[in-house]
């Protein structure tokens, strides 16, 4: 383990010694709202709804050594960094179908990248429709849904795309059109999608922010919030109108495409190598094959990366997290030109994280706690600011969490919990535990809980409910997951334990 890894490790230890801690701009421990909830006749509050694709919390304020994201740090002072947030299926379109309608995955019965939730759930108001039928103008720009897989009922106009591809150099649109490698069929645990050529996993190209989708996107969001700053900020009421933008960036996910300034802020040679081993009794079924990198032109079909690809790799995530910071940076600053911040609540969030090399694996689709630990970011004017949680939360919380910040009616049926009682005291008990799942061939399905201490895992049959294998990982004692505990005898009591918490899920974990 490389110094830089024991120092992230031993401060993250730190940082949890004293449980959540809530510290005020001026240092004071304080979480009361700053000047006490709107009431009903005050101005509504607009929302700007950050959300990004394959980002792991590898930001400066969730504490990463090496990962430059002074804009995104700038932002997490002025709101709560919630530091333990789990997504409910590590891969896109069912995390973001569960987040989005704030149920599970097994109630909206989305568990591929192929199926609309007006398949399964024909009726469901999701949360921007909540918001758009109780008055507000919404609107969606880039990867909010999966691509294809948007959803009209949820804008008041329609959903809108950045023109452009996964790659910019004349080499990759080179290796794109021909000589690259055909994505397969299948990777993992997804279905079919059209088959494409796939170029290099990652490139830097010394060319301006715009020249790339996410920059593109940036201008769209930006031209988009002066159209709507008059009527959000309008001084009759019969006049205003507030908005719900969300904004889905295309980055840190693969190919890790970044303007060069971007990579030039990193040096390769201090990043350190992940563990690369699977956990010890780990059952084959929690493993995968990382296909989905392996489909990229200069990746091997077979056998780990090299030492020196999985650092380029790594390097080139950084200044993706860097190039997607500088977007949020320009998206701040346009808020503060339009004198919107003092009545807009900002999220970020992401579907999911990815393995970098954790555990000899790359991307998703798997339990770990590498892909199921997402970074999230509220920042509400009306709270205090620069406040942390170390408490569970769940990608399924922010529905009722930003419907109650924003004072509109309770909805039926959702499966999460408003975080708000945590924006007023993050020091407070809470859930006793944070659910995700991911899905297997063959029936199986499995489901994993993290609770304070534990990562429990159970792959089941769906048909008969027998539990085929199981996991447990202390993550106190072994925070990289080294090592399977559940098939060690002197664990069977602990085992029996998270078993019937497991078995009680979600409903029984609320606090
Ligand atoms: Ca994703």
């Amino acid at each position: 383990m490389s110094q830089t890894r024991r120092e992230f490790l031993r401060t993250t230890a730190i940082a949890s010694v004293g449980g959540a801690i809530a510290l005020s701009p001026r240092g004071a421990r304080s979480a009361e709202p700053v000047d006490g909830p709107r009431s009903p006749a005050a101005r509504k509050k607009n929302v700007l709804f950050l959300v990004f694709d394959d980002m792991r919390p590898a930001l400066g304020c969730f504490g990463h050594p090496l990962v430059k994201s002074p804009n995104i740090d700038r932002l997490a002072k002025t709101g709560m960094v919630f530091e333990r947030t789990y997504c409910q299926q590590a891969v896109c379109a069912p995390s973001r179908a569960s987040m989005l309608t704030g149920r599970r995955p097994d109630t909206t019965k989305i568990y591929d990248l192929e199926t609309h939730i007006r398949t399964t759930m024909p009726d469901v108001v999701t949360l921007q429709q909540h918001f758009r039928s109780n008055g507000y103008f919404t609107e969606g720009i880039g990867k909010v849904n999966h691509p294809r897989l948007e959803d009209a009922p949820s804008y008041s106009v329609p959903h809108r795309n950045a023109e452009g591809g996964n790659w910019v150099t004349p080499e990759n649109l080179k290796l794109q059109k021909e000589g690259g490698k055909v994505a397969g069929d299948t990777y993992d645990s997804e279905p079919s999608g059209p088959r494409t050529m796939r170029a290099n996993a990652f490139e830097s190209a010394d060319l301006p922010d715009e020249a790339f989708i996410d920059g593109k996107m940036t201008q769209m969001a930006i031209e988009s919030l002066g159209r709507v700053a008059p009527r959000a900020t309008a001084a009759s009421a019969s006049e205003r109108q507030p908005f719900f933008l969300s904004l889905g960036f295309r980055k840190p996910h693969l190919p890790f495409s970044a303007p060069s300034q971007y990579w030039a802020l990193y040096d390769r040679a201090t990043i350190p190598l992940p563990y690369p081993k699977a956990p010890t009794n780990v059952p084959d079924v929690a493993l995968v094959n990382w296909l989905e990198l392996r489909t990229f032109s200069g990746i091997p079909d077979v056998g780990p990366c090299s030492d020196d690809m999985t650092r380029e790799l790594i390097h080139a995530y950084y200044a993706c997290m860097s190039f997607v910071d500088a977007q949020v940076g320009k998206i701040l600053a346009e808020l503060d030109r339009l004198d919107l911040r003092k009545d807009t609540i900002i999220v970020l969030w992401s579907d999911h994280g990815v393995k970098l090399g954790e555990h000899g694996m790359w991307s998703k689709h798997t339990n770990f706690e590498p892909d199921t630990h997402v970074p999230l970011i509220i920042a509400d004017p009306d709270y205090a600011a620069g406040s942390r949680t170390r408490a569970l939360a769940e990608s399924v919380d922010l529905y009722p969490t930003l419907a109650e910040l924003c004072g509109l009616p309770p909805v039926e049926g959702l499966e999460g919990t408003s975080l708000v009682p945590l924006m007023v005291d993050p020091t407070r008990r809470w859930k006793s535990a944070a659910f995700s799942q991911y899905p297997r061939p063959g029936n199986i399905m499995g489901y994993s809980m993290r609770t304070d201490r534990y990562r429990y895992n159970e792959w089941v049959d769906r048909a008969t409910r027998e539990v085929k294998a199981r996991e447990l990982y202390d993550m106190t004692n072994d925070p990289e997951c080294h090592v399977n505990l559940a098939p060690n005898d002197d664990q069977a009591s602990l085992v029996a334990q998270l078993h019937g918490q497991l078995m009680a899920g979600w409903q029984a974990a609320r606090p």
